[in-house]
């Protein structure tokens, strides 16, 4: 029997072994999902640690329930390990490693270089390799597949290789690995057949794509699309407290349209580990082949120009006050790059931070979800202060930075001389009681 009616016999029988490289926000959840489905599942981890917690039945990632990993870990049909020689047992490798970019915002694939090495160490006849990380269009079937080659294995023949785009969203309750569609696409039609018969045993929904270059290119346009359209809405806001127009008012009537219009809101800037980053690797990939790709560019000017549009405000309500922004207190209310959650990766809170300390201003910070930050900028550390009425008070001005749920906005906005609200976390608030109080982005 062939390779391919091979695997594709395992995966139906569920007797395939399944390894993830990469256990993080991604490939946690992933391979708890293939455990989960009753495959033997193997996660691969260069941090010890985790893999000693996982082992232990814990989870570390807050989507993935302990309960769910002890249950896996104790019937046997989930490890970790930080031992690669491991993935020759494999019959399916599923790679989600970071992907970042370099300090010239050129794409950094070397993690995935690394876990394609390892790899292609134990490369045999049977495995299916699938590269989740979100990278630019051609890395699969340009950079992957002549490394396996190298082997003197043969695609489709010994080995299969797709790509597959994670779209795991932290923190969201409606959407999980099993309801979210997969898309697919192959190096060859070969390997998505068998690529979509792997997902399909764990997944509600496979949409199969005719190249892995296509379903590279599907990831990059989600977040693009985000970063553009947020970069527009940030813009707007701009243009509208030029003309004195409430522009979250302008995008709750636009909202009101049944068809053809999405609402994305102004804030101070985007952060996270996906928006800021995915639309790099699709304009590096442009300019390498002469073109420039003009909408990814001017979404991050006008995107990564917020943080200085927010201290504009800061500003100009001190001013309002006769203060200059040098020896005020400013306190920052919210440091993650988006509400509820830790993650400050690329908040554009770190850079508000740094800007307002270079103009003298004592900054503190509150956020209940985030004890410390490092400001790369000048390298100092900050820990959080509590959201105390004598924190507020002593404030000159109050900036909301990431609108988490738990803050009381109305307290916080009777305590404070001043506030700039990012996130018009302080919408509803009767004007006249506020008067000359808040500005809103
Ligand atoms: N942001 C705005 N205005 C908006 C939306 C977001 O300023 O209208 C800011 C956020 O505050 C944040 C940044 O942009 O700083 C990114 O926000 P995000 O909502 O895109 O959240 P992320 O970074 O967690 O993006 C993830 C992505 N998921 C994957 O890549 C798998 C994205 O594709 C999801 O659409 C997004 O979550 C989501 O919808 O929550």
């Amino acid at each position: 029997m062939s390779n391919k009616h091979n695997l594709l016999e395992k995966i139906a029988s569920r007797t395939a072994r399944v390894g993830v490289i990469g256990l993080g926000y991604v490939g946690l959840p992933l391979v708890v999902e293939f455990a989960g489905n009753g495959f033997e599942s193997t996660g691969f981890e260069v941090d010890a640690r985790k893999a000693e917690i996982l082992n232990r039945g814990e989870s570390y990632i807050p989507d993935v329930s302990t309960s769910e990993v002890a249950k896996c870990v104790a019937e046997n049909r989930l490890k970790a390990t930080t031992d690669f020689s491991q993935l020759k047992e494999q019959d399916i490798i599923i790679i989600c490693v970071p992907t970042p970019l370099r300090k010239t915002k050129d794409p950094d694939v070397s993690y995935i270089l690394a876990a394609s090495e390892k790899i292609k160490e134990t490369l045999r006849p049977g495995q299916l390799i699938i590269l989740e990380s979100t990278t630019y269009p051609g890395t699969t079937d340009e950079v992957l597949k002549p490394m396996f080659d190298e082997t003197g294995h043969v695609l489709d023949v010994d080995y299969f290789l797709a790509f597959s785009p994670e779209r795991v969203d932290p923190g969201n309750e409606k959407f999980n690995t099993k309801n979210i569609t997969k898309v697919v696409g192959g190096v060859s039609s070969v390997s998505a057949e068998v690529a979509a018969a792997a997902y399909g045993a764990i997944v509600d929904r496979v949409h199969s794509v005719s190249s892995a270059r296509v379903a590279e290119t599907c990831k990059l346009l989600e977040n693009t699309f985000r970063a553009v359209n947020i970069g527009l809405v940030n813009e707007l806001a701009q243009l509208c407290h030029t003309l004195n127009i409430d522009t979250w008012e302008v995008i709750a009537a636009a909202a009101t349209k049944p068809f053809g219009f999405m609402p994305f809101y102004p804030g101070p800037g985007i952060g996270g580990h996906c928006i800021p980053l995915d639309p790099h690797y699709l304009s590096w990939k442009a300019r390498m082949h002469g073109f420039e790709a003009r909408f990814i560019s001017l979404a991050e000017e006008v995107n990564s120009r917020m943080p200085e549009h927010v201290v504009e405000l800061v500003t100009k309500g001190l001013n309002n006050h006769r203060k200059p922004v040098n020896g005020s207190k400013v306190l920052i209310v919210g440091v993650a790059y988006k509400r509820d959650i830790d993650d400050v990766r690329e908040s554009p809170a770190l850079a508000i931070i740094e800007k307002l300390q270079q103009l003298g201003a004592d900054v503190s910070y509150a956020d209940p979800f985030v004890p410390e930050i490092h400001l790369e900028g000048n390298g100092s550390r900050i820990q959080a202060i509590e959201l105390s009425q004598s924190a507020v008070t002593g404030a000159d001005c109050v900036v909301i930075v990431t609108n988490h749920s738990a803050v009381n906005y109305e307290w916080l906005a009777e305590n404070a001389k001043l506030v700039v609200d990012t996130r018009n976390a302080t919408r509803g608030l009767s004007e006249e009681r506020f008067e000359g109080k808040i500005i809103r982005l």
